[in-house]
């Protein structure tokens, strides 16, 4: 081992030999620490006001008193249902820098929703905006979990209580398999399943991504993704963070902001409706485009129709990429290299990525389709006291069967092309059929349903439900519509309910929803 000075694996690190590593709290140190004092801008948000990397640590070690306080320790979940902001974001890093499991949920849940997550994960504390407090307050009771508001516009009890905190945190210890986070993920089994991901898994993927797209300190991410989910969070800004560069931040995404902003940036990273609506918007074109060094797609499969009319348009080749919430980033096309359309690109570096026949679990030749398998320092430790559904999904070998298949072909190169699981991708939003058709089947009037996805040009897929109704029954489908709004998402609600006689089954008496797919394949058109 040399001096760390002249090590090029110790490089900017304070170790003291391979593997001990002096630093307490490793996804703390290498994407926040480091930034300490800096006055340069981490955001630029709508109004145009910037907060810099010190004013955002200075937040975060505010409202990590305000945690700590309250009585929450490391490895404690701390549930999130808020509106995205800078403040929301420094609850995030708050969380690292506490210790605290930080438990993400998407805004359009119901409470009937929150209230199993919330529930499941034992969180310790909920900070949700001050709508829903009162519906939330019964479960906080219950768990003696604490309730704090947070507020699109950074008012709420959170804010109130830690502003007057110190602006310095002493950080809590944390090793590199510890619990940074928990995500949601729904199942086949309409019950929603917790993933485990630890410090390790979140960094080491940071780290990688950076890297492989040639992040510098100069870039600026234009960041119209939701927070609650992988892709905002982690992949856009994580790479961002280890790589200090900055973000223009937007509360959701509007594509005529969009198109305005993009000159100021060098990166975009987004679902494949960014990307469509993008193209039919008339301002968009290649002049508006040229600032930007990288256009990213993910969570959702983009239509290579959609990357050669992108490039048509603009010159650039979309690099598309393949995650999962338990994995974080598994594959990217390559940064310089060829962006192949229609494939999601090649293993990335530490990842490792096989093809196997869901029936032997064996690994498949080159070209030949089975089920996508990886393994590496992003996959996750596991399903939050699921150890069955863990079992049955991570091998004692490493290796995650993802649930996908497809294929690698002579050049490395991933192709996805299918799911072995029942699930539906609405604009980079995962939908389990299985929960909607739970909700369905206990409705009135009903003696089955099958939900299915059919394709739509603006979200990719969209979700339907065929219904089948019990022997001399008519069930209101208008109805049905209506009750269903206080349990479900909007995202996951059918855009369509349909009567049918019976469902298509094999011999198995299983559901098949190739034929329904195919059936109803245009029972809904883009608006
Ligand atoms: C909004 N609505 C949706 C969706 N989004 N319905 C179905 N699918 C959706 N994705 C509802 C709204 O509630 C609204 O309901 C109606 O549809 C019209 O909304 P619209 O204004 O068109 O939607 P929007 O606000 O423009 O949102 C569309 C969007 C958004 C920008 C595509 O859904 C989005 O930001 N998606 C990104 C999701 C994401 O981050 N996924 C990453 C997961 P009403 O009819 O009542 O008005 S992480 C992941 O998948 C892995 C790890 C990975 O690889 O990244
Ligand atoms: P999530 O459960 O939200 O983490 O979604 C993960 C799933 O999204 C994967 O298992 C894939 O089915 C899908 N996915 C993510 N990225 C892509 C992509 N680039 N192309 C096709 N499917 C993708």
């Amino acid at each position: 081992h040399l001096t760390s000075s002249s090590c090029a694996l110790c490089a900017g690190r304070e170790i003291s030999s391979h593997g001990k590593d002096s630093m307490t709290n490793p996804l703390f140190d290498r994407l926040f620490a480091k930034h300490t004092g800096k006055s340069k801008p981490f955001l630029r948000l709508v109004d145009g006001t910037t907060v810099s990397y010190a004013a955002f640590l200075g937040l975060a070690a505010q409202i990590a008193h305000l945690l700590t306080q309250s009585g929450l320790q490391a490895g404690d979940r701390l549930a999130a249902q808020v509106q995205k902001s800078h403040e929301a974001l420094a609850l995030y890093a708050a969380c690292v820098q506490a210790g605290v499991v930080f438990l993400p949920l998407n805004v359009a849940y119901t409470t009937e929703e929150l209230n199993y997550f919330i529930e499941d994960s034992g969180a310790r504390m909920i900070v949700c905006d001050g709508k829903v407090a009162a519906a939330l307050s019964t479960i906080a009771t219950r768990l003696g979990a604490s309730l704090e508001t947070l507020n699109q516009d950074g008012t709420g009890t959170l804010m109130e209580s830690a502003r007057v905190m110190p602006e310095a945190f002493p950080t809590v210890d944390r090793l590199s398999e510890d619990l940074a986070a928990l995500l949601y993920t729904s199942g086949t089994t309409g019950r929603s399943k917790g993933a485990m991901l630890s410090q390790g898994n979140l960094l080491s993927n940071a780290e990688t991504l950076a890297k492989e797209w040639q992040f510098t300190p100069d870039d600026v991410l234009l960041h119209a993704l939701p927070i609650f989910h992988t892709h905002g969070l982690f992949v856009a800004t994580n790479v961002t963070l280890v790589s200090g560069a900055s973000m223009i931040f937007l509360p959701q995404f509007n594509v005529d902001q969009l198109v305005g902003l993009i000159p100021d940036a060098t990166v975009l990273m987004g679902v494949p409706t960014f990307y469509t609506r993008l193209l039919d918007h008339p301002q968009f074109d290649r002049h508006r485009a040229s600032g930007i060094r990288l256009f990213v797609s993910g969570s959702a499969p983009l239509l290579a129709e959609t990357h050669v009319q992108f490039a048509d348009r603009t010159g650039h080749h979309i690099l598309e990429r393949y995650g999962m919430t338990e994995t974080n980033m598994n594959t990217s096309n390559p940064y310089d290299g060829e962006r192949r359309a229609g494939t999601v690109g090649l293993p990335l570096p530490g990842v490792e990525v096989k093809v196997t026949d869901p029936e032997t679990g064996a690994t498949l030749p080159e070209n030949t389709v089975g089920q996508i398998e990886v393994r590496g320092p992003n996959v996750f430790k596991g399903y939050w006291q699921m150890p069955e559904k863990t079992a049955a999904e991570l091998r004692g070998n490493g290796f995650f069967i993802t649930g996908d298949l497809g294929k690698i072909d002579e050049d490395g190169y991933v192709h996805i092309l299918g799911r072995n699981k029942d699930l539906i991708i609405s604009g980079g939003y995962n939908i389990y059929p299985k929960e909607i058709e739970l909700v369905l089947d206990a409705q009135p009037g009903v003696l089955e349903s099958a939900v299915i996805g059919v394709p739509h040009r603006d979200l990719g897929e969209t979700v339907i439900g065929l219904i089948v109704a019990e022997p001399g029954q008519s069930p209101d489908l208008e109805q049905i519509m209506e009750a269903i709004q206080a349990t479900l998402a909007r995202f996951k609600q059918p855009r369509r309910l349909i009567g049918v006689p019976e469902l298509p089954r094999n011999a198995m008496a299983k559901v098949q929803k190739n034929i329904l797919r195919e059936q109803f394949k245009d029972a809904v058109h883009a608006v």
